[in-house]
């Protein structure tokens, strides 16, 4: 044995005998007699034939597995219990746990089926017809069976539960989202539409739109796209889109433009925004000019509407999914928003999705937690397993913190998104809904590609393979800064969000922080927790009176560090609110202490530092810059 093995051995062994006894206890490592025996039956095979064992490459690492996703996740049910009436709490527990043996069984083998068999692009058939037909696989077919079947649209819109429906429909989305192939984009996209046509009203020309985005009858369930980035980006919608709308006789328009990125191409119908046109064919520029449309992909007889899908895109991660470049030549359309106002209406559909992204993210988050909890109980190291080494366990610690505090925001924000949906949310509500919208969004996406990143680590080499299945959730979670609004431009939204309010949004963060904290302060553990919360946001509240003195420049200087500062305090007061709770246990009240431990408050360091000073931009670009072969 190398000397540095002993030593590390050595070591372990004075320091960990009493967190090896520990983890023995809870049954959390195999105990000695039974690593012993796998340990011979493994050296009986090599000593037999060991020419085989070597050349076979017999499996010498156990593969990590995740049983009932519902049932291994503590949080999960901790929150809903502890949330939802015991009344509505009887009736979704036992579906959710149903749908987590479904998840296993049948979605998590579809869900790599569609990894392995990546959608392609049929643009002519043998006779030289121009057909452009998005090929998918069975399994992509059948994940969109099981999302009508299990109502993960549907549900938010029954509303059996009230408001609590929503909350029920995004555990369901959580728990299929990660084995889901990302049948959850067109999902969410499919939620975010029927929320706009809702917010409409439901006119009559699109009640059947309507009815069929939010069935259950898979025979009948519609799905939807969003298109709204166009050839110049997504970001900037109101520069970038040069889509034409041209008003026909029978009132529909005919669309004529090119969609860069659609998710989902194969969607039944889509919104989508567009420009209309004078009848000088001029067009009105900036947002005052969008408006929002209505399409239907294909006609009874399975012909595309005026639509040439050009190519597939090539992506890093997200290949289960058919994106693609589109060719509006002509599709009719309906209008559904006033003229001029469609990114105003298509903001429903944003706010949906952005928590769509947000539950992808924490639900991305817990599987590769789930994955590399069950490995470091099976991976031996260094003569003991993973979970035995301290440094392992504080590191996987870290993550479920982090993966917590995503997940009680994440939540929050769907369950005041139900509040507002079923007329129940008071203004406090509507306010912090709109400014957790993006901080949530933005934070969680931040957050679980990192986390992804770790828990690769946590695999070793193993983590770096394809073959695994475990790379793929770092190349799946890099998507999620960037859909619906990368981070910056969120920062950005978060701003407006207070702009728009006069910062009344402020307000009312500082008054629900307030409340939700309350019930922490009288609990012994809890409360020096709580006191450090207290302190990030009596800095919060002089950073932002010093912001709105200073003006719009320091204010979008600082945007990032703002929305990071808010997520984190409202994550301590989740945190909190939730280990205060009477069905809490201790390791609650641990995750609070341990998110609470860091700096709640980033942005009161940075402006301490000079940050936003007026002379940091050109600091800032002299540092980018450096070496540049052409100075501006
Ligand atoms: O990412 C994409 C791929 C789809 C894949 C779906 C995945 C879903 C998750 C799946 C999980 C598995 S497509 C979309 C990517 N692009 C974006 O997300 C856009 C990013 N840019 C922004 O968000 C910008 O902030 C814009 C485009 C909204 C800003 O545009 P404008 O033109 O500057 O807009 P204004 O002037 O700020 O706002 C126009 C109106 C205002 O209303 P009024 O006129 O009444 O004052 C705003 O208050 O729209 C309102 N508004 C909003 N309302 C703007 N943003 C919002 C908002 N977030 N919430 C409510």
């Amino acid at each position: 044995m190398p000397p540095y093995m002993f030593a590390n051995r050595a070591f372990c062994f004075s320091s960990c005998n009493a967190w090896c006894r520990v983890l023995r206890c809870r049954g959390i490592v195999a105990c000695a007699k039974m690593r012993n025996q796998r340990r011979n039956a493994a050296d009986f095979c090599t000593t037999r034939n060991p020419r085989r064992a070597c050349s076979d490459g017999i499996l010498f690492q156990e593969q990590p597995q995740i049983g009932n996703p519902y049932l291994e996740d503590a949080l999960l049910r901790g929150y809903l219990k502890s949330h939802l009436p015991a009344q509505v709490f009887a009736e979704v527990n036992p579906d959710l746990e149903r749908f987590g043996a479904l998840v296993k069984d049948e979605i998590d083998p579809l869900g790599r089926e569609c990894e392995s068999q990546p959608p392609w692009l049929l643009q002519f058939d043998a006779w030289g017809r121009r057909v452009d037909e998005i090929v998918t696989c069975a399994a992509w077919k059948r994940m969109k069976e099981i999302s009508a079947e299990e109502g993960l649209v549907a549900e938010a819109y029954e509303r059996k539960h009230s408001n609590w429906s929503r909350i029920h429909q995004m555990a369901k989305v959580y728990l299929f989202t990660p084995a889901s192939g990302f049948f959850s984009c067109p999902v969410a996209m499919t939620d975010g539409a029927a929320k706009v046509i809702e917010s409409l009203g439901i006119p009559k020309y699109l009640e059947e739109a309507y009815a069929r985005l939010t069935s259950r009858d898979a025979g009948r369930f519609w799905t939807s796209g969003q298109w709204m980035t166009e050839r110049k980006g997504g970001s900037d919608v109101a520069g970038g889109t040069e889509t034409v709308a041209q008003e026909l006789p029978d009132g529909t328009y005919a669309l004529r433009g090119f969609k860069w990125f659609t998710s989902a191409a194969d969607s039944d119908v889509t919104l989508t925004l567009a420009r209309i046109a004078a009848a000088n064919g001029q067009v009105e520029e900036g947002t005052r000019g969008l408006s929002l449309f209505y399409v239907k992909l294909r006609d009874e007889e399975g012909n595309l509407n005026g639509i040439q899908i050009q190519r597939l895109k090539e992506k890093l991660g997200t290949r289960q999914l058919p994106t693609a470049e589109l060719y509006l030549d002509g599709a009719t359309a309906q209008r559904i928003s006033k003229e001029g106002r469609g990114v105003a209406a298509i903001a429903a559909m944003l706010t949906v999705t952005r928590v769509h992204n947000a539950v992808t993210a924490v639900a991305g988050m817990r599987r590769a937690i789930l994955l590399a909890r069950d490995y470091a109980v099976k991976r031996e190291a260094f003569g003991k397993c993973l979970a035995e080494h301290p440094l392992h366990m504080r590191t996987l610690a870290r993550m479920e913190v982090e993966a917590r505090g995503a997940f009680l925001l994440t939540m929050e924000t769907a369950r005041i998104l139900g509040m507002q949906e079923t007329q129940k949310a008071t203004e406090e509500d509507r306010l912090m809904l709109r400014l957790l919208t993006p901080v949530v969004k933005l934070y969680t996406a931040k957050q679980a590609v990192a986390i992804a990143s770790e828990a690769l680590e946590c695999f070793g080499g193993q983590g770096f393979m394809e073959d695994t299945g475990l790379a793929i959730l770092l190349r799946d979670a890099q998507v999620l800064p960037i859909w619906e609004g990368t981070t910056n431009v969120l920062s950005l939204d978060v701003l407006r969000s207070l702009a728009k309010s006069r910062g009344k949004a402020l307000d009312a963060f500082f008054a629900a922080a307030q409340a939700k904290m309350e019930p922490a302060l009288g609990v012994t553990e809890l409360e020096p927790s709580a006191q450090m919360v207290h302190e990030a946001l009596r800095k919060l509240r002089n950073f932002a009176r010093e912001m709105a003195l200073k003006g719009e420049f320091t204010a979008q200087m600082a945007a990032r560090d703002f929305a990071f500062t808010l997520a984190r305090i409202y994550g301590g007061v989740l945190l909190l609110e939730h280990a205060a709770h009477c069905d809490a246990t201790t390791v609650d009240a641990y995750a609070a202490q341990r998110w609470c431990r860091q700096d709640l408050c980033p942005i009161d360091a940075a402006n301490e530092g000079g940050s936003y000073a007026m002379n940091a931009v050109s600091r800032d670009a002299d540092l980018v810059f450096d070496g540049w072969p052409d100075p501006r």
